[in-house]
């Protein structure tokens, strides 16, 4: 029997990815840093802890071109839980280590690690 304090948690974020389509000269790398850490927000007028990516919630928007290269370095300040992060809608081509399925495609970002998601954005959505 496994103590409830030893069960894996799954945080599973789906965060926006804006994709354009527009005809572009070459494809960029865009970066980001996010970290993940639980806050005290006011989101529906009632103080209550929430989970947030670099101070807020929803996490952050990422703007990017087809075929352009995402790498997200993803910090884990949540101090005792395991969270991954699903970019839905993203065919991980050649990548399927960054789709953020914790425990089928990656292991989980423990507390204090830090992750590096990178993938190529392969069709608008
Ligand atoms: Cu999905």
């Amino acid at each position: 029997m496994a103590a409830e304090g030893s069960r894996i948690s799954i945080l599973c974020f789906f965060t926006t990815l804006l994709c354009f389509s527009l005809q572009t000269s070459e494809a960029k790398v865009r970066h980001y840093k996010w970290e993940v850490k639980y806050e005290f927000k006011s989101p529906d007028c009632y103080r209550k802890l929430v989970i947030t990516i670099n101070g807020g919630t929803p996490g952050p928007t990422i703007i990017a071109q087809q075929n352009d290269t995402v790498v997200v370095d993803v910090k884990n300040s949540l101090g005792t839980e395991n969270l991954a992060i699903h970019w839905h809608g993203i065919r991980q081509i050649g990548s399927p280590w960054a789709d953020g399925t914790e425990g089928v495609t990656q292991c989980p970002v423990l507390p204090g690690d830090t992750f590096r998601y990178k993938f190529v954005v392969d069709r608008v959505s």
